[in-house]
C-alpha cells in the first residue's frame, strides 16, 4: 500500500468509526446502514432495511475474515489496513465487494430514482457516516468535477474504485469521504 493510499485509508476508518471509539465493532456498520434506511424512510425490520443493513454488514464481515480476526468483536486500524491491503491486491474482491457495495449504495441513494446521484442526495449519504455537511460539501465538488450537479452511476463507481486503488493525488474519487490530506498538506 502506498502513502496516499494509506491516508486515504486511515480516514475512511474514521468516518466508519460511527461512535468514535477508536475501533471498528458490529454496531458502527449497524448505525451506518440504519442511517441509509432512515434517509430512504425504510421502516425497521422491513425488508428494505434488512437488506441494507446486510450490504453494509459485509464491510464487517470482510475486515474481519481479510484480517485474520474473524472471532473478534473489535477492529483496529492495523486490522481495517490489512483487510484494505488484501482488497487492492485482488481484482476479484475490487469487483465483487467494493464495487458491489457502491452499486448498492448507489441504488439507495438515488432517492428520486433518476439515474443519477444529485448533491442533496451525496450530502445525505454523507451524513449517514461520520462526517461533517461542510466536508461533504467539499467531496460532491470534488467528484463533480464538471460542475453538473450529479453524479452518474459510473462516475459513482470510479470515484469509489479510485478511493480504495488510485496513488494519483490528483484522482477525484481520493475525495469520496472529504478531506483527507492532513499529511501531504506539510510536503
Ligand atoms: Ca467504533
Ligand atoms: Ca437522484
Amino acid at each position: 500500500m502506498t502513502e496516499l493510499q494509506r491516508i486515504k485509508q486511515v480516514h475512511y476508518f474514521d468516518v466508519l468509526d460511527y461512535n468514535d471509539d477508536g475501533v471498528l465493532e458490529k454496531q458502527d456498520f449497524v448505525d451506518i446502514a440504519d442511517r441509509l434506511a432512515e434517509m430512504r424512510d425504510y421502516d425497521e425490520g422491513s425488508s428494505r432495511h434488512t437488506a441494507v443493513r446486510q450490504e453494509i454488514l459485509r464491510m464487517w464481515t470482510n475486515a474481519r475474515a481479510l484480517s485474520g480476526k474473524e472471532g473478534k468483536a473489535e477492529i483496529t486500524l492495523e486490522d481495517w489496513l490489512a483487510h484494505e491491503q488484501k482488497v487492492i491486491d485482488s481484482n476479484v474482491l475490487v469487483h465483487s465487494y467494493v464495487q458491489g457495495i457502491a452499486r448498492a449504495i448507489f441504488d439507495i441513494l438515488d432517492a428520486d430514482n433518476d439515474g443519477v446521484i444529485s448533491e442533496d442526495e451525496y450530502l445525505k449519504f454523507f451524513r449517514s457516516f461520520k462526517g461533517d455537511a461542510e466536508d461533504g460539501e467539499i467531496a460532491f465538488q470534488k467528484l463533480d468535477d464538471e460542475d453538473k450537479g450529479y453524479l452518474t452511476r459510473q462516475e459513482f463507481l470510479d470515484a469509489v474504485t479510485e478511493f480504495h486503488l488510485s496513488d494519483d493525488p490528483d484522482a477525484r474519487g481520493n475525495w469520496l469521504f472529504g478531506p483527507y490530506e492532513e499529511m501531504r498538506s506539510s510536503a
